[in-house]
């Protein structure tokens, strides 16, 4: 998750440096965009919080100069001198531009050219420019780019409501290419006399949240919140463009800078990349509204975010909605759960509601995000205590061979819900035995066993033996 910045305009960056650190490092946010004008306030500031860089290649914000070639030799100077640089990232809008296709062509190139013959920013991926519409004008720009980009306004909508056209938008220039969106976000002008008249300050809490989910479904690969810091004062709360910022310009929160901060630090999981597994679930509810993000952590354990997709704030009243919480069940294919417990990341990262050993989870879902963290049994666990122990052993071969119910076969020991208590059970068991944690790795090892269970003949000496066996294991424990 990133966000942007606007390091070259002075105010806070020249005033208060370690103040706009202590924000940035407060909130979670692991990637600032900006141009490279002023390198040394952007080194200071990712020194002093570990940030990365996606820079704006352009030569400060002076029209379609800032992308004329003759000033690239300007701009790759200042590029080089910046630290922690992770994306270059073609002009920002070239089409406010009438001029800019010629001129966005040429200077692609030779940033592509100076980036790769540079030993340091050589791996660098590069990131097409946002595009207004279908361009593909600008497809032949695609070989030189690794990321597809968008700018993803929702104005005073539902945060999903422009996603998919601006990805289609996106993908005339860069095809099949990830999407990253370098700019996405809601405005607090709530007086403003333009139709874009923005969401409240307490609307953009629950937005935000939501947006970044809906990000992830469809698979844009890293957001950018437009902006960190709201970009001058208006008190007359008019002006769009002085209220995007999740802080005030004395660098105090606004509810969307908690809400993101809880967010992050609910769903972080630092670390190397890793392979998640499935989750088989059923959401039943009534509402058409509902919407769901599923996401996996190392330690194995699921986050499931929830909303309605419904209005937080109506622009034409200009006021906050009350909008009525649904009910919504949560099932897991007759999977108990060892623990459920729900957020409200919006106002606070404290547990609201806690479910053990359950088969079903019933929440209340309104219109913000509620987290649902799942820690589910693993295969072997009877009773959904968390442990698979000699008490789990002792209840399955208590059924060993008896035919269960789908629904209520678990308990006896149906781990791989096929109706009955039988071998391939007893390999899973087995598998996560005395284990803490169900991993990943072993979520995929289960699957991969239930995938090859194709009953052989011989397949019963070979259960034999193997209870052997692991009754010699259990002893030794
Ligand atoms: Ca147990
Ligand atoms: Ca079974």
């Amino acid at each position: 998750m990133g966000t942007n910045i606007h390091s070259a305009f002075g105010g806070n960056f020249t005033s208060n440096p370690q103040g706009v650190a202590n924000v940035l490092k407060d909130i979670g946010f692991r990637y600032v965009r900006d141009v490279p004008t002023t390198p040394d306030r952007l080194n200071a500031l990712t020194a002093a919080t570990g940030v990365k860089v996606c820079a704006i290649s352009q030569y400060y914000w002076y029209g379609s100069d800032a992308f004329d070639t003759k000033n690239f030799d300007a701009l790759w100077t200042q590029v080089k001198q910046v630290n922690n640089i992770a994306y270059l990232e073609l002009p920002n809008e070239p089409q406010n531009f009438d001029d800019y296709n010629d001129k966005l062509h040429a200077w692609t190139i030779q940033l592509y050219q100076a980036a790769k013959a540079d030993l340091r920013l050589s791996a660098v991926p590069l990131v097409a420019s946002s595009v207004y519409g279908p361009t593909p004008g600008l497809a032949d720009l695609s070989p030189y780019l690794d990321y597809g980009n968008i700018h993803d306004y929702p104005d005073v909508h539902n945060p999903a409501v422009n996603i998919a056209v601006n990805v289609s938008h996106a993908r005339t220039v860069t095809g099949d290419k990830p999407i990253i969106a370098t700019e996405t976000g809601y405005h607090n002008a709530w007086q403003s006399p333009s139709y874009f008249t923005g969401a409240s300050e307490i609307a953009s809490a629950k937005y935000l949240p939501r947006l970044y989910l809906q990000h992830f479904n469809y698979g844009i690969v890293k957001t950018f919140n437009y902006e960190l810091i709201e970009s001058f004062v208006d008190d007359t709360f008019t002006n769009g463009e002085a209220h995007f910022g999740l802080v005030r310009t004395d660098l105090s929160y606004k509810p969307a800078a908690y809400a993101l901060k809880n967010l992050i630090s609910l769903l972080k999981d630092p670390g190397p990349d890793f392979t998640p597994s499935s989750l088989n679930y059923t959401i039943t509810t009534a509402s058409p509204d509902v919407q769901h993000t599923l996401l996996q952590k190392r330690d194995g354990t699921f986050w499931l975010g929830l909303w309605q997709n419904v209005l937080s704030y109506d622009p034409a009243a200009r006021q906050d909605l009350i909008v009525p919480p649904v009910n919504v069940g949560l099932s897991f294919n007759g999977v108990p759960l060892v623990r459920a417990e729900t957020y409200l990341p919006t106002t606070s990262t404290d547990v609201k509601n806690t479910a053990s050993a359950a088969q079903l989870v019933n929440l209340a879902i309104d219109d913000q995000v509620t987290l649902v963290h799942l820690r589910l049994a693993a295969p072997g666990d009877t009773n959904a205590d968390g442990l698979i122990n000699d008490a789990d052993v002792a209840t399955f071969f208590h059924h060993y061979g008896q035919a269960v119910t789908p629904n209520g076969g678990w308990a006896l020991g149906d781990f791989d819900r096929d109706g009955e208590v039988g071998f391939i059970d007893f390999q899973l068991m087995e598998l996560n035995y005395g284990r803490a944690q169900y991993s990943p790795e072993l979520q995929a090892q289960a699957a991969a066993i239930i995938a090859a269970s194709v009953p052989e003949p011989g397949a019963a000496l070979a259960v034999l033996a193997c209870v052997g066996l692991f009754a010699r294991r259990c002893r030794r424990r």
